[in-house]
């Protein structure tokens, strides 16, 4: 980790009177969350990009369900690292504001305030043929039943997530729009390949926001950042906030 990008970086954060965090796969993955592209991304022989769609559930609803069972037990038994306490502390700060690709809900365990879900929740249920029944949480780990079923019409139920194809819930956007009018945007932890969402960091900064990423790997948005840390969230995020603290 380089000591005057972070430096530099803990000024502006210190300085910043809105500052919006992005942040991917890579947050949760000190966590143990498998990464969607990482090497550990495939569950028996399938990709993500085979399973998150409607099309893959529609063909076939409990092997979808099955992948999504075991993460929701993986997920179930792990906790929140150094890097979702720091961002949950900021979380009180006035100005921030945390959108999350991550539908893992650890940035709620570790007690981030007012959580932007771009993508959903896994512990979030909907009625697959969309009767009057709009979502549900159930956290049980296993399901009883699988594929479940939509407790008021009995119709299949499916993950509360955004699969590929599928737009993001227009309230998830109007507030993310208005968090790109801030000081700093910070991307954590995503490899920035996925849209919208990827789009984020551009449109911030073409607001006038610097931005910035931490990330141990160089990502698809590298040549449109105004700093990069390379080192892992859970590293990075304690060292940045004991200097915008004055703490080192
Ligand atoms: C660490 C670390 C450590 C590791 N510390 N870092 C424009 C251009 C091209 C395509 C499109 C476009 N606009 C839309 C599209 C289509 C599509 C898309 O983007 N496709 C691309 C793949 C090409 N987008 C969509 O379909 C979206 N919907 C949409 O656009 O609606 C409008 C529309 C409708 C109809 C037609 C056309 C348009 C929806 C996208 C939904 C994505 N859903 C998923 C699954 C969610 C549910 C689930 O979890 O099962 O979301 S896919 C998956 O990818 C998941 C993630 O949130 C998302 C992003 O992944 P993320 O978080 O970046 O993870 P990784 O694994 O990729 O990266 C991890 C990173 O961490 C790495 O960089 C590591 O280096 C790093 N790392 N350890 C810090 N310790």
């Amino acid at each position: 980790m380089d000591s005057s990008t972070v430096i530099e970086l803990s000024a502006r954060l210190r300085r910043a009177r809105r500052l919006t965090v992005v942040t991917g796969a890579g947050v949760s993955a000190a966590s143990g969350v498998p990464t969607f592209r990482g090497p550990s991304r495939l569950w028996r022989s399938f990709r993500p990009e085979d399973l998150a769609t409607p099309e893959a559930f529609g063909r076939n609803p409990r092997l979808v369900w099955e992948w999504y069972d075991w993460r929701r037990s993986l997920i179930a038994a792990c906790l929140p690292n150094p890097a979702h306490e720091v961002l949950a502390r900021w979380s009180h700060r006035d100005g921030f504001t945390l959108i999350t690709q991550n539908v893992d809900g650890l940035h709620e365990r570790a007690g981030t305030r007012g959580v932007v879900r771009f993508h959903g929740s896994i512990w979030e249920l909907r009625c697959a043929p969309g009767c009057r029944n709009d979502s549900w949480e159930d956290r049980t780990v296993p399901l009883a039943e699988l594929p479940p079923r939509c407790p008021r019409c009995g119709g299949l139920a499916r993950p509360g997530v955004v699969w590929f194809g599928e737009s993001i819930d227009p309230r998830v956007l109007a507030r993310s729009e208005a968090a790109l009018d801030c000081d700093v945007m910070l991307s954590v932890g995503t490899s920035s390949v996925v849209y919208p969402a990827a789009g984020l960091v551009q449109a911030a900064r073409a607001r006038g926001a610097f931005v910035a990423e931490i990330n141990p790997a160089t990502t698809d948005v590298a040549g449109e950042l105004d700093l990069a840390i390379a080192a892992p969230a859970e590293e990075a995020l304690p060292r940045l906030d004991a200097l915008v603290n004055g703490m080192v």
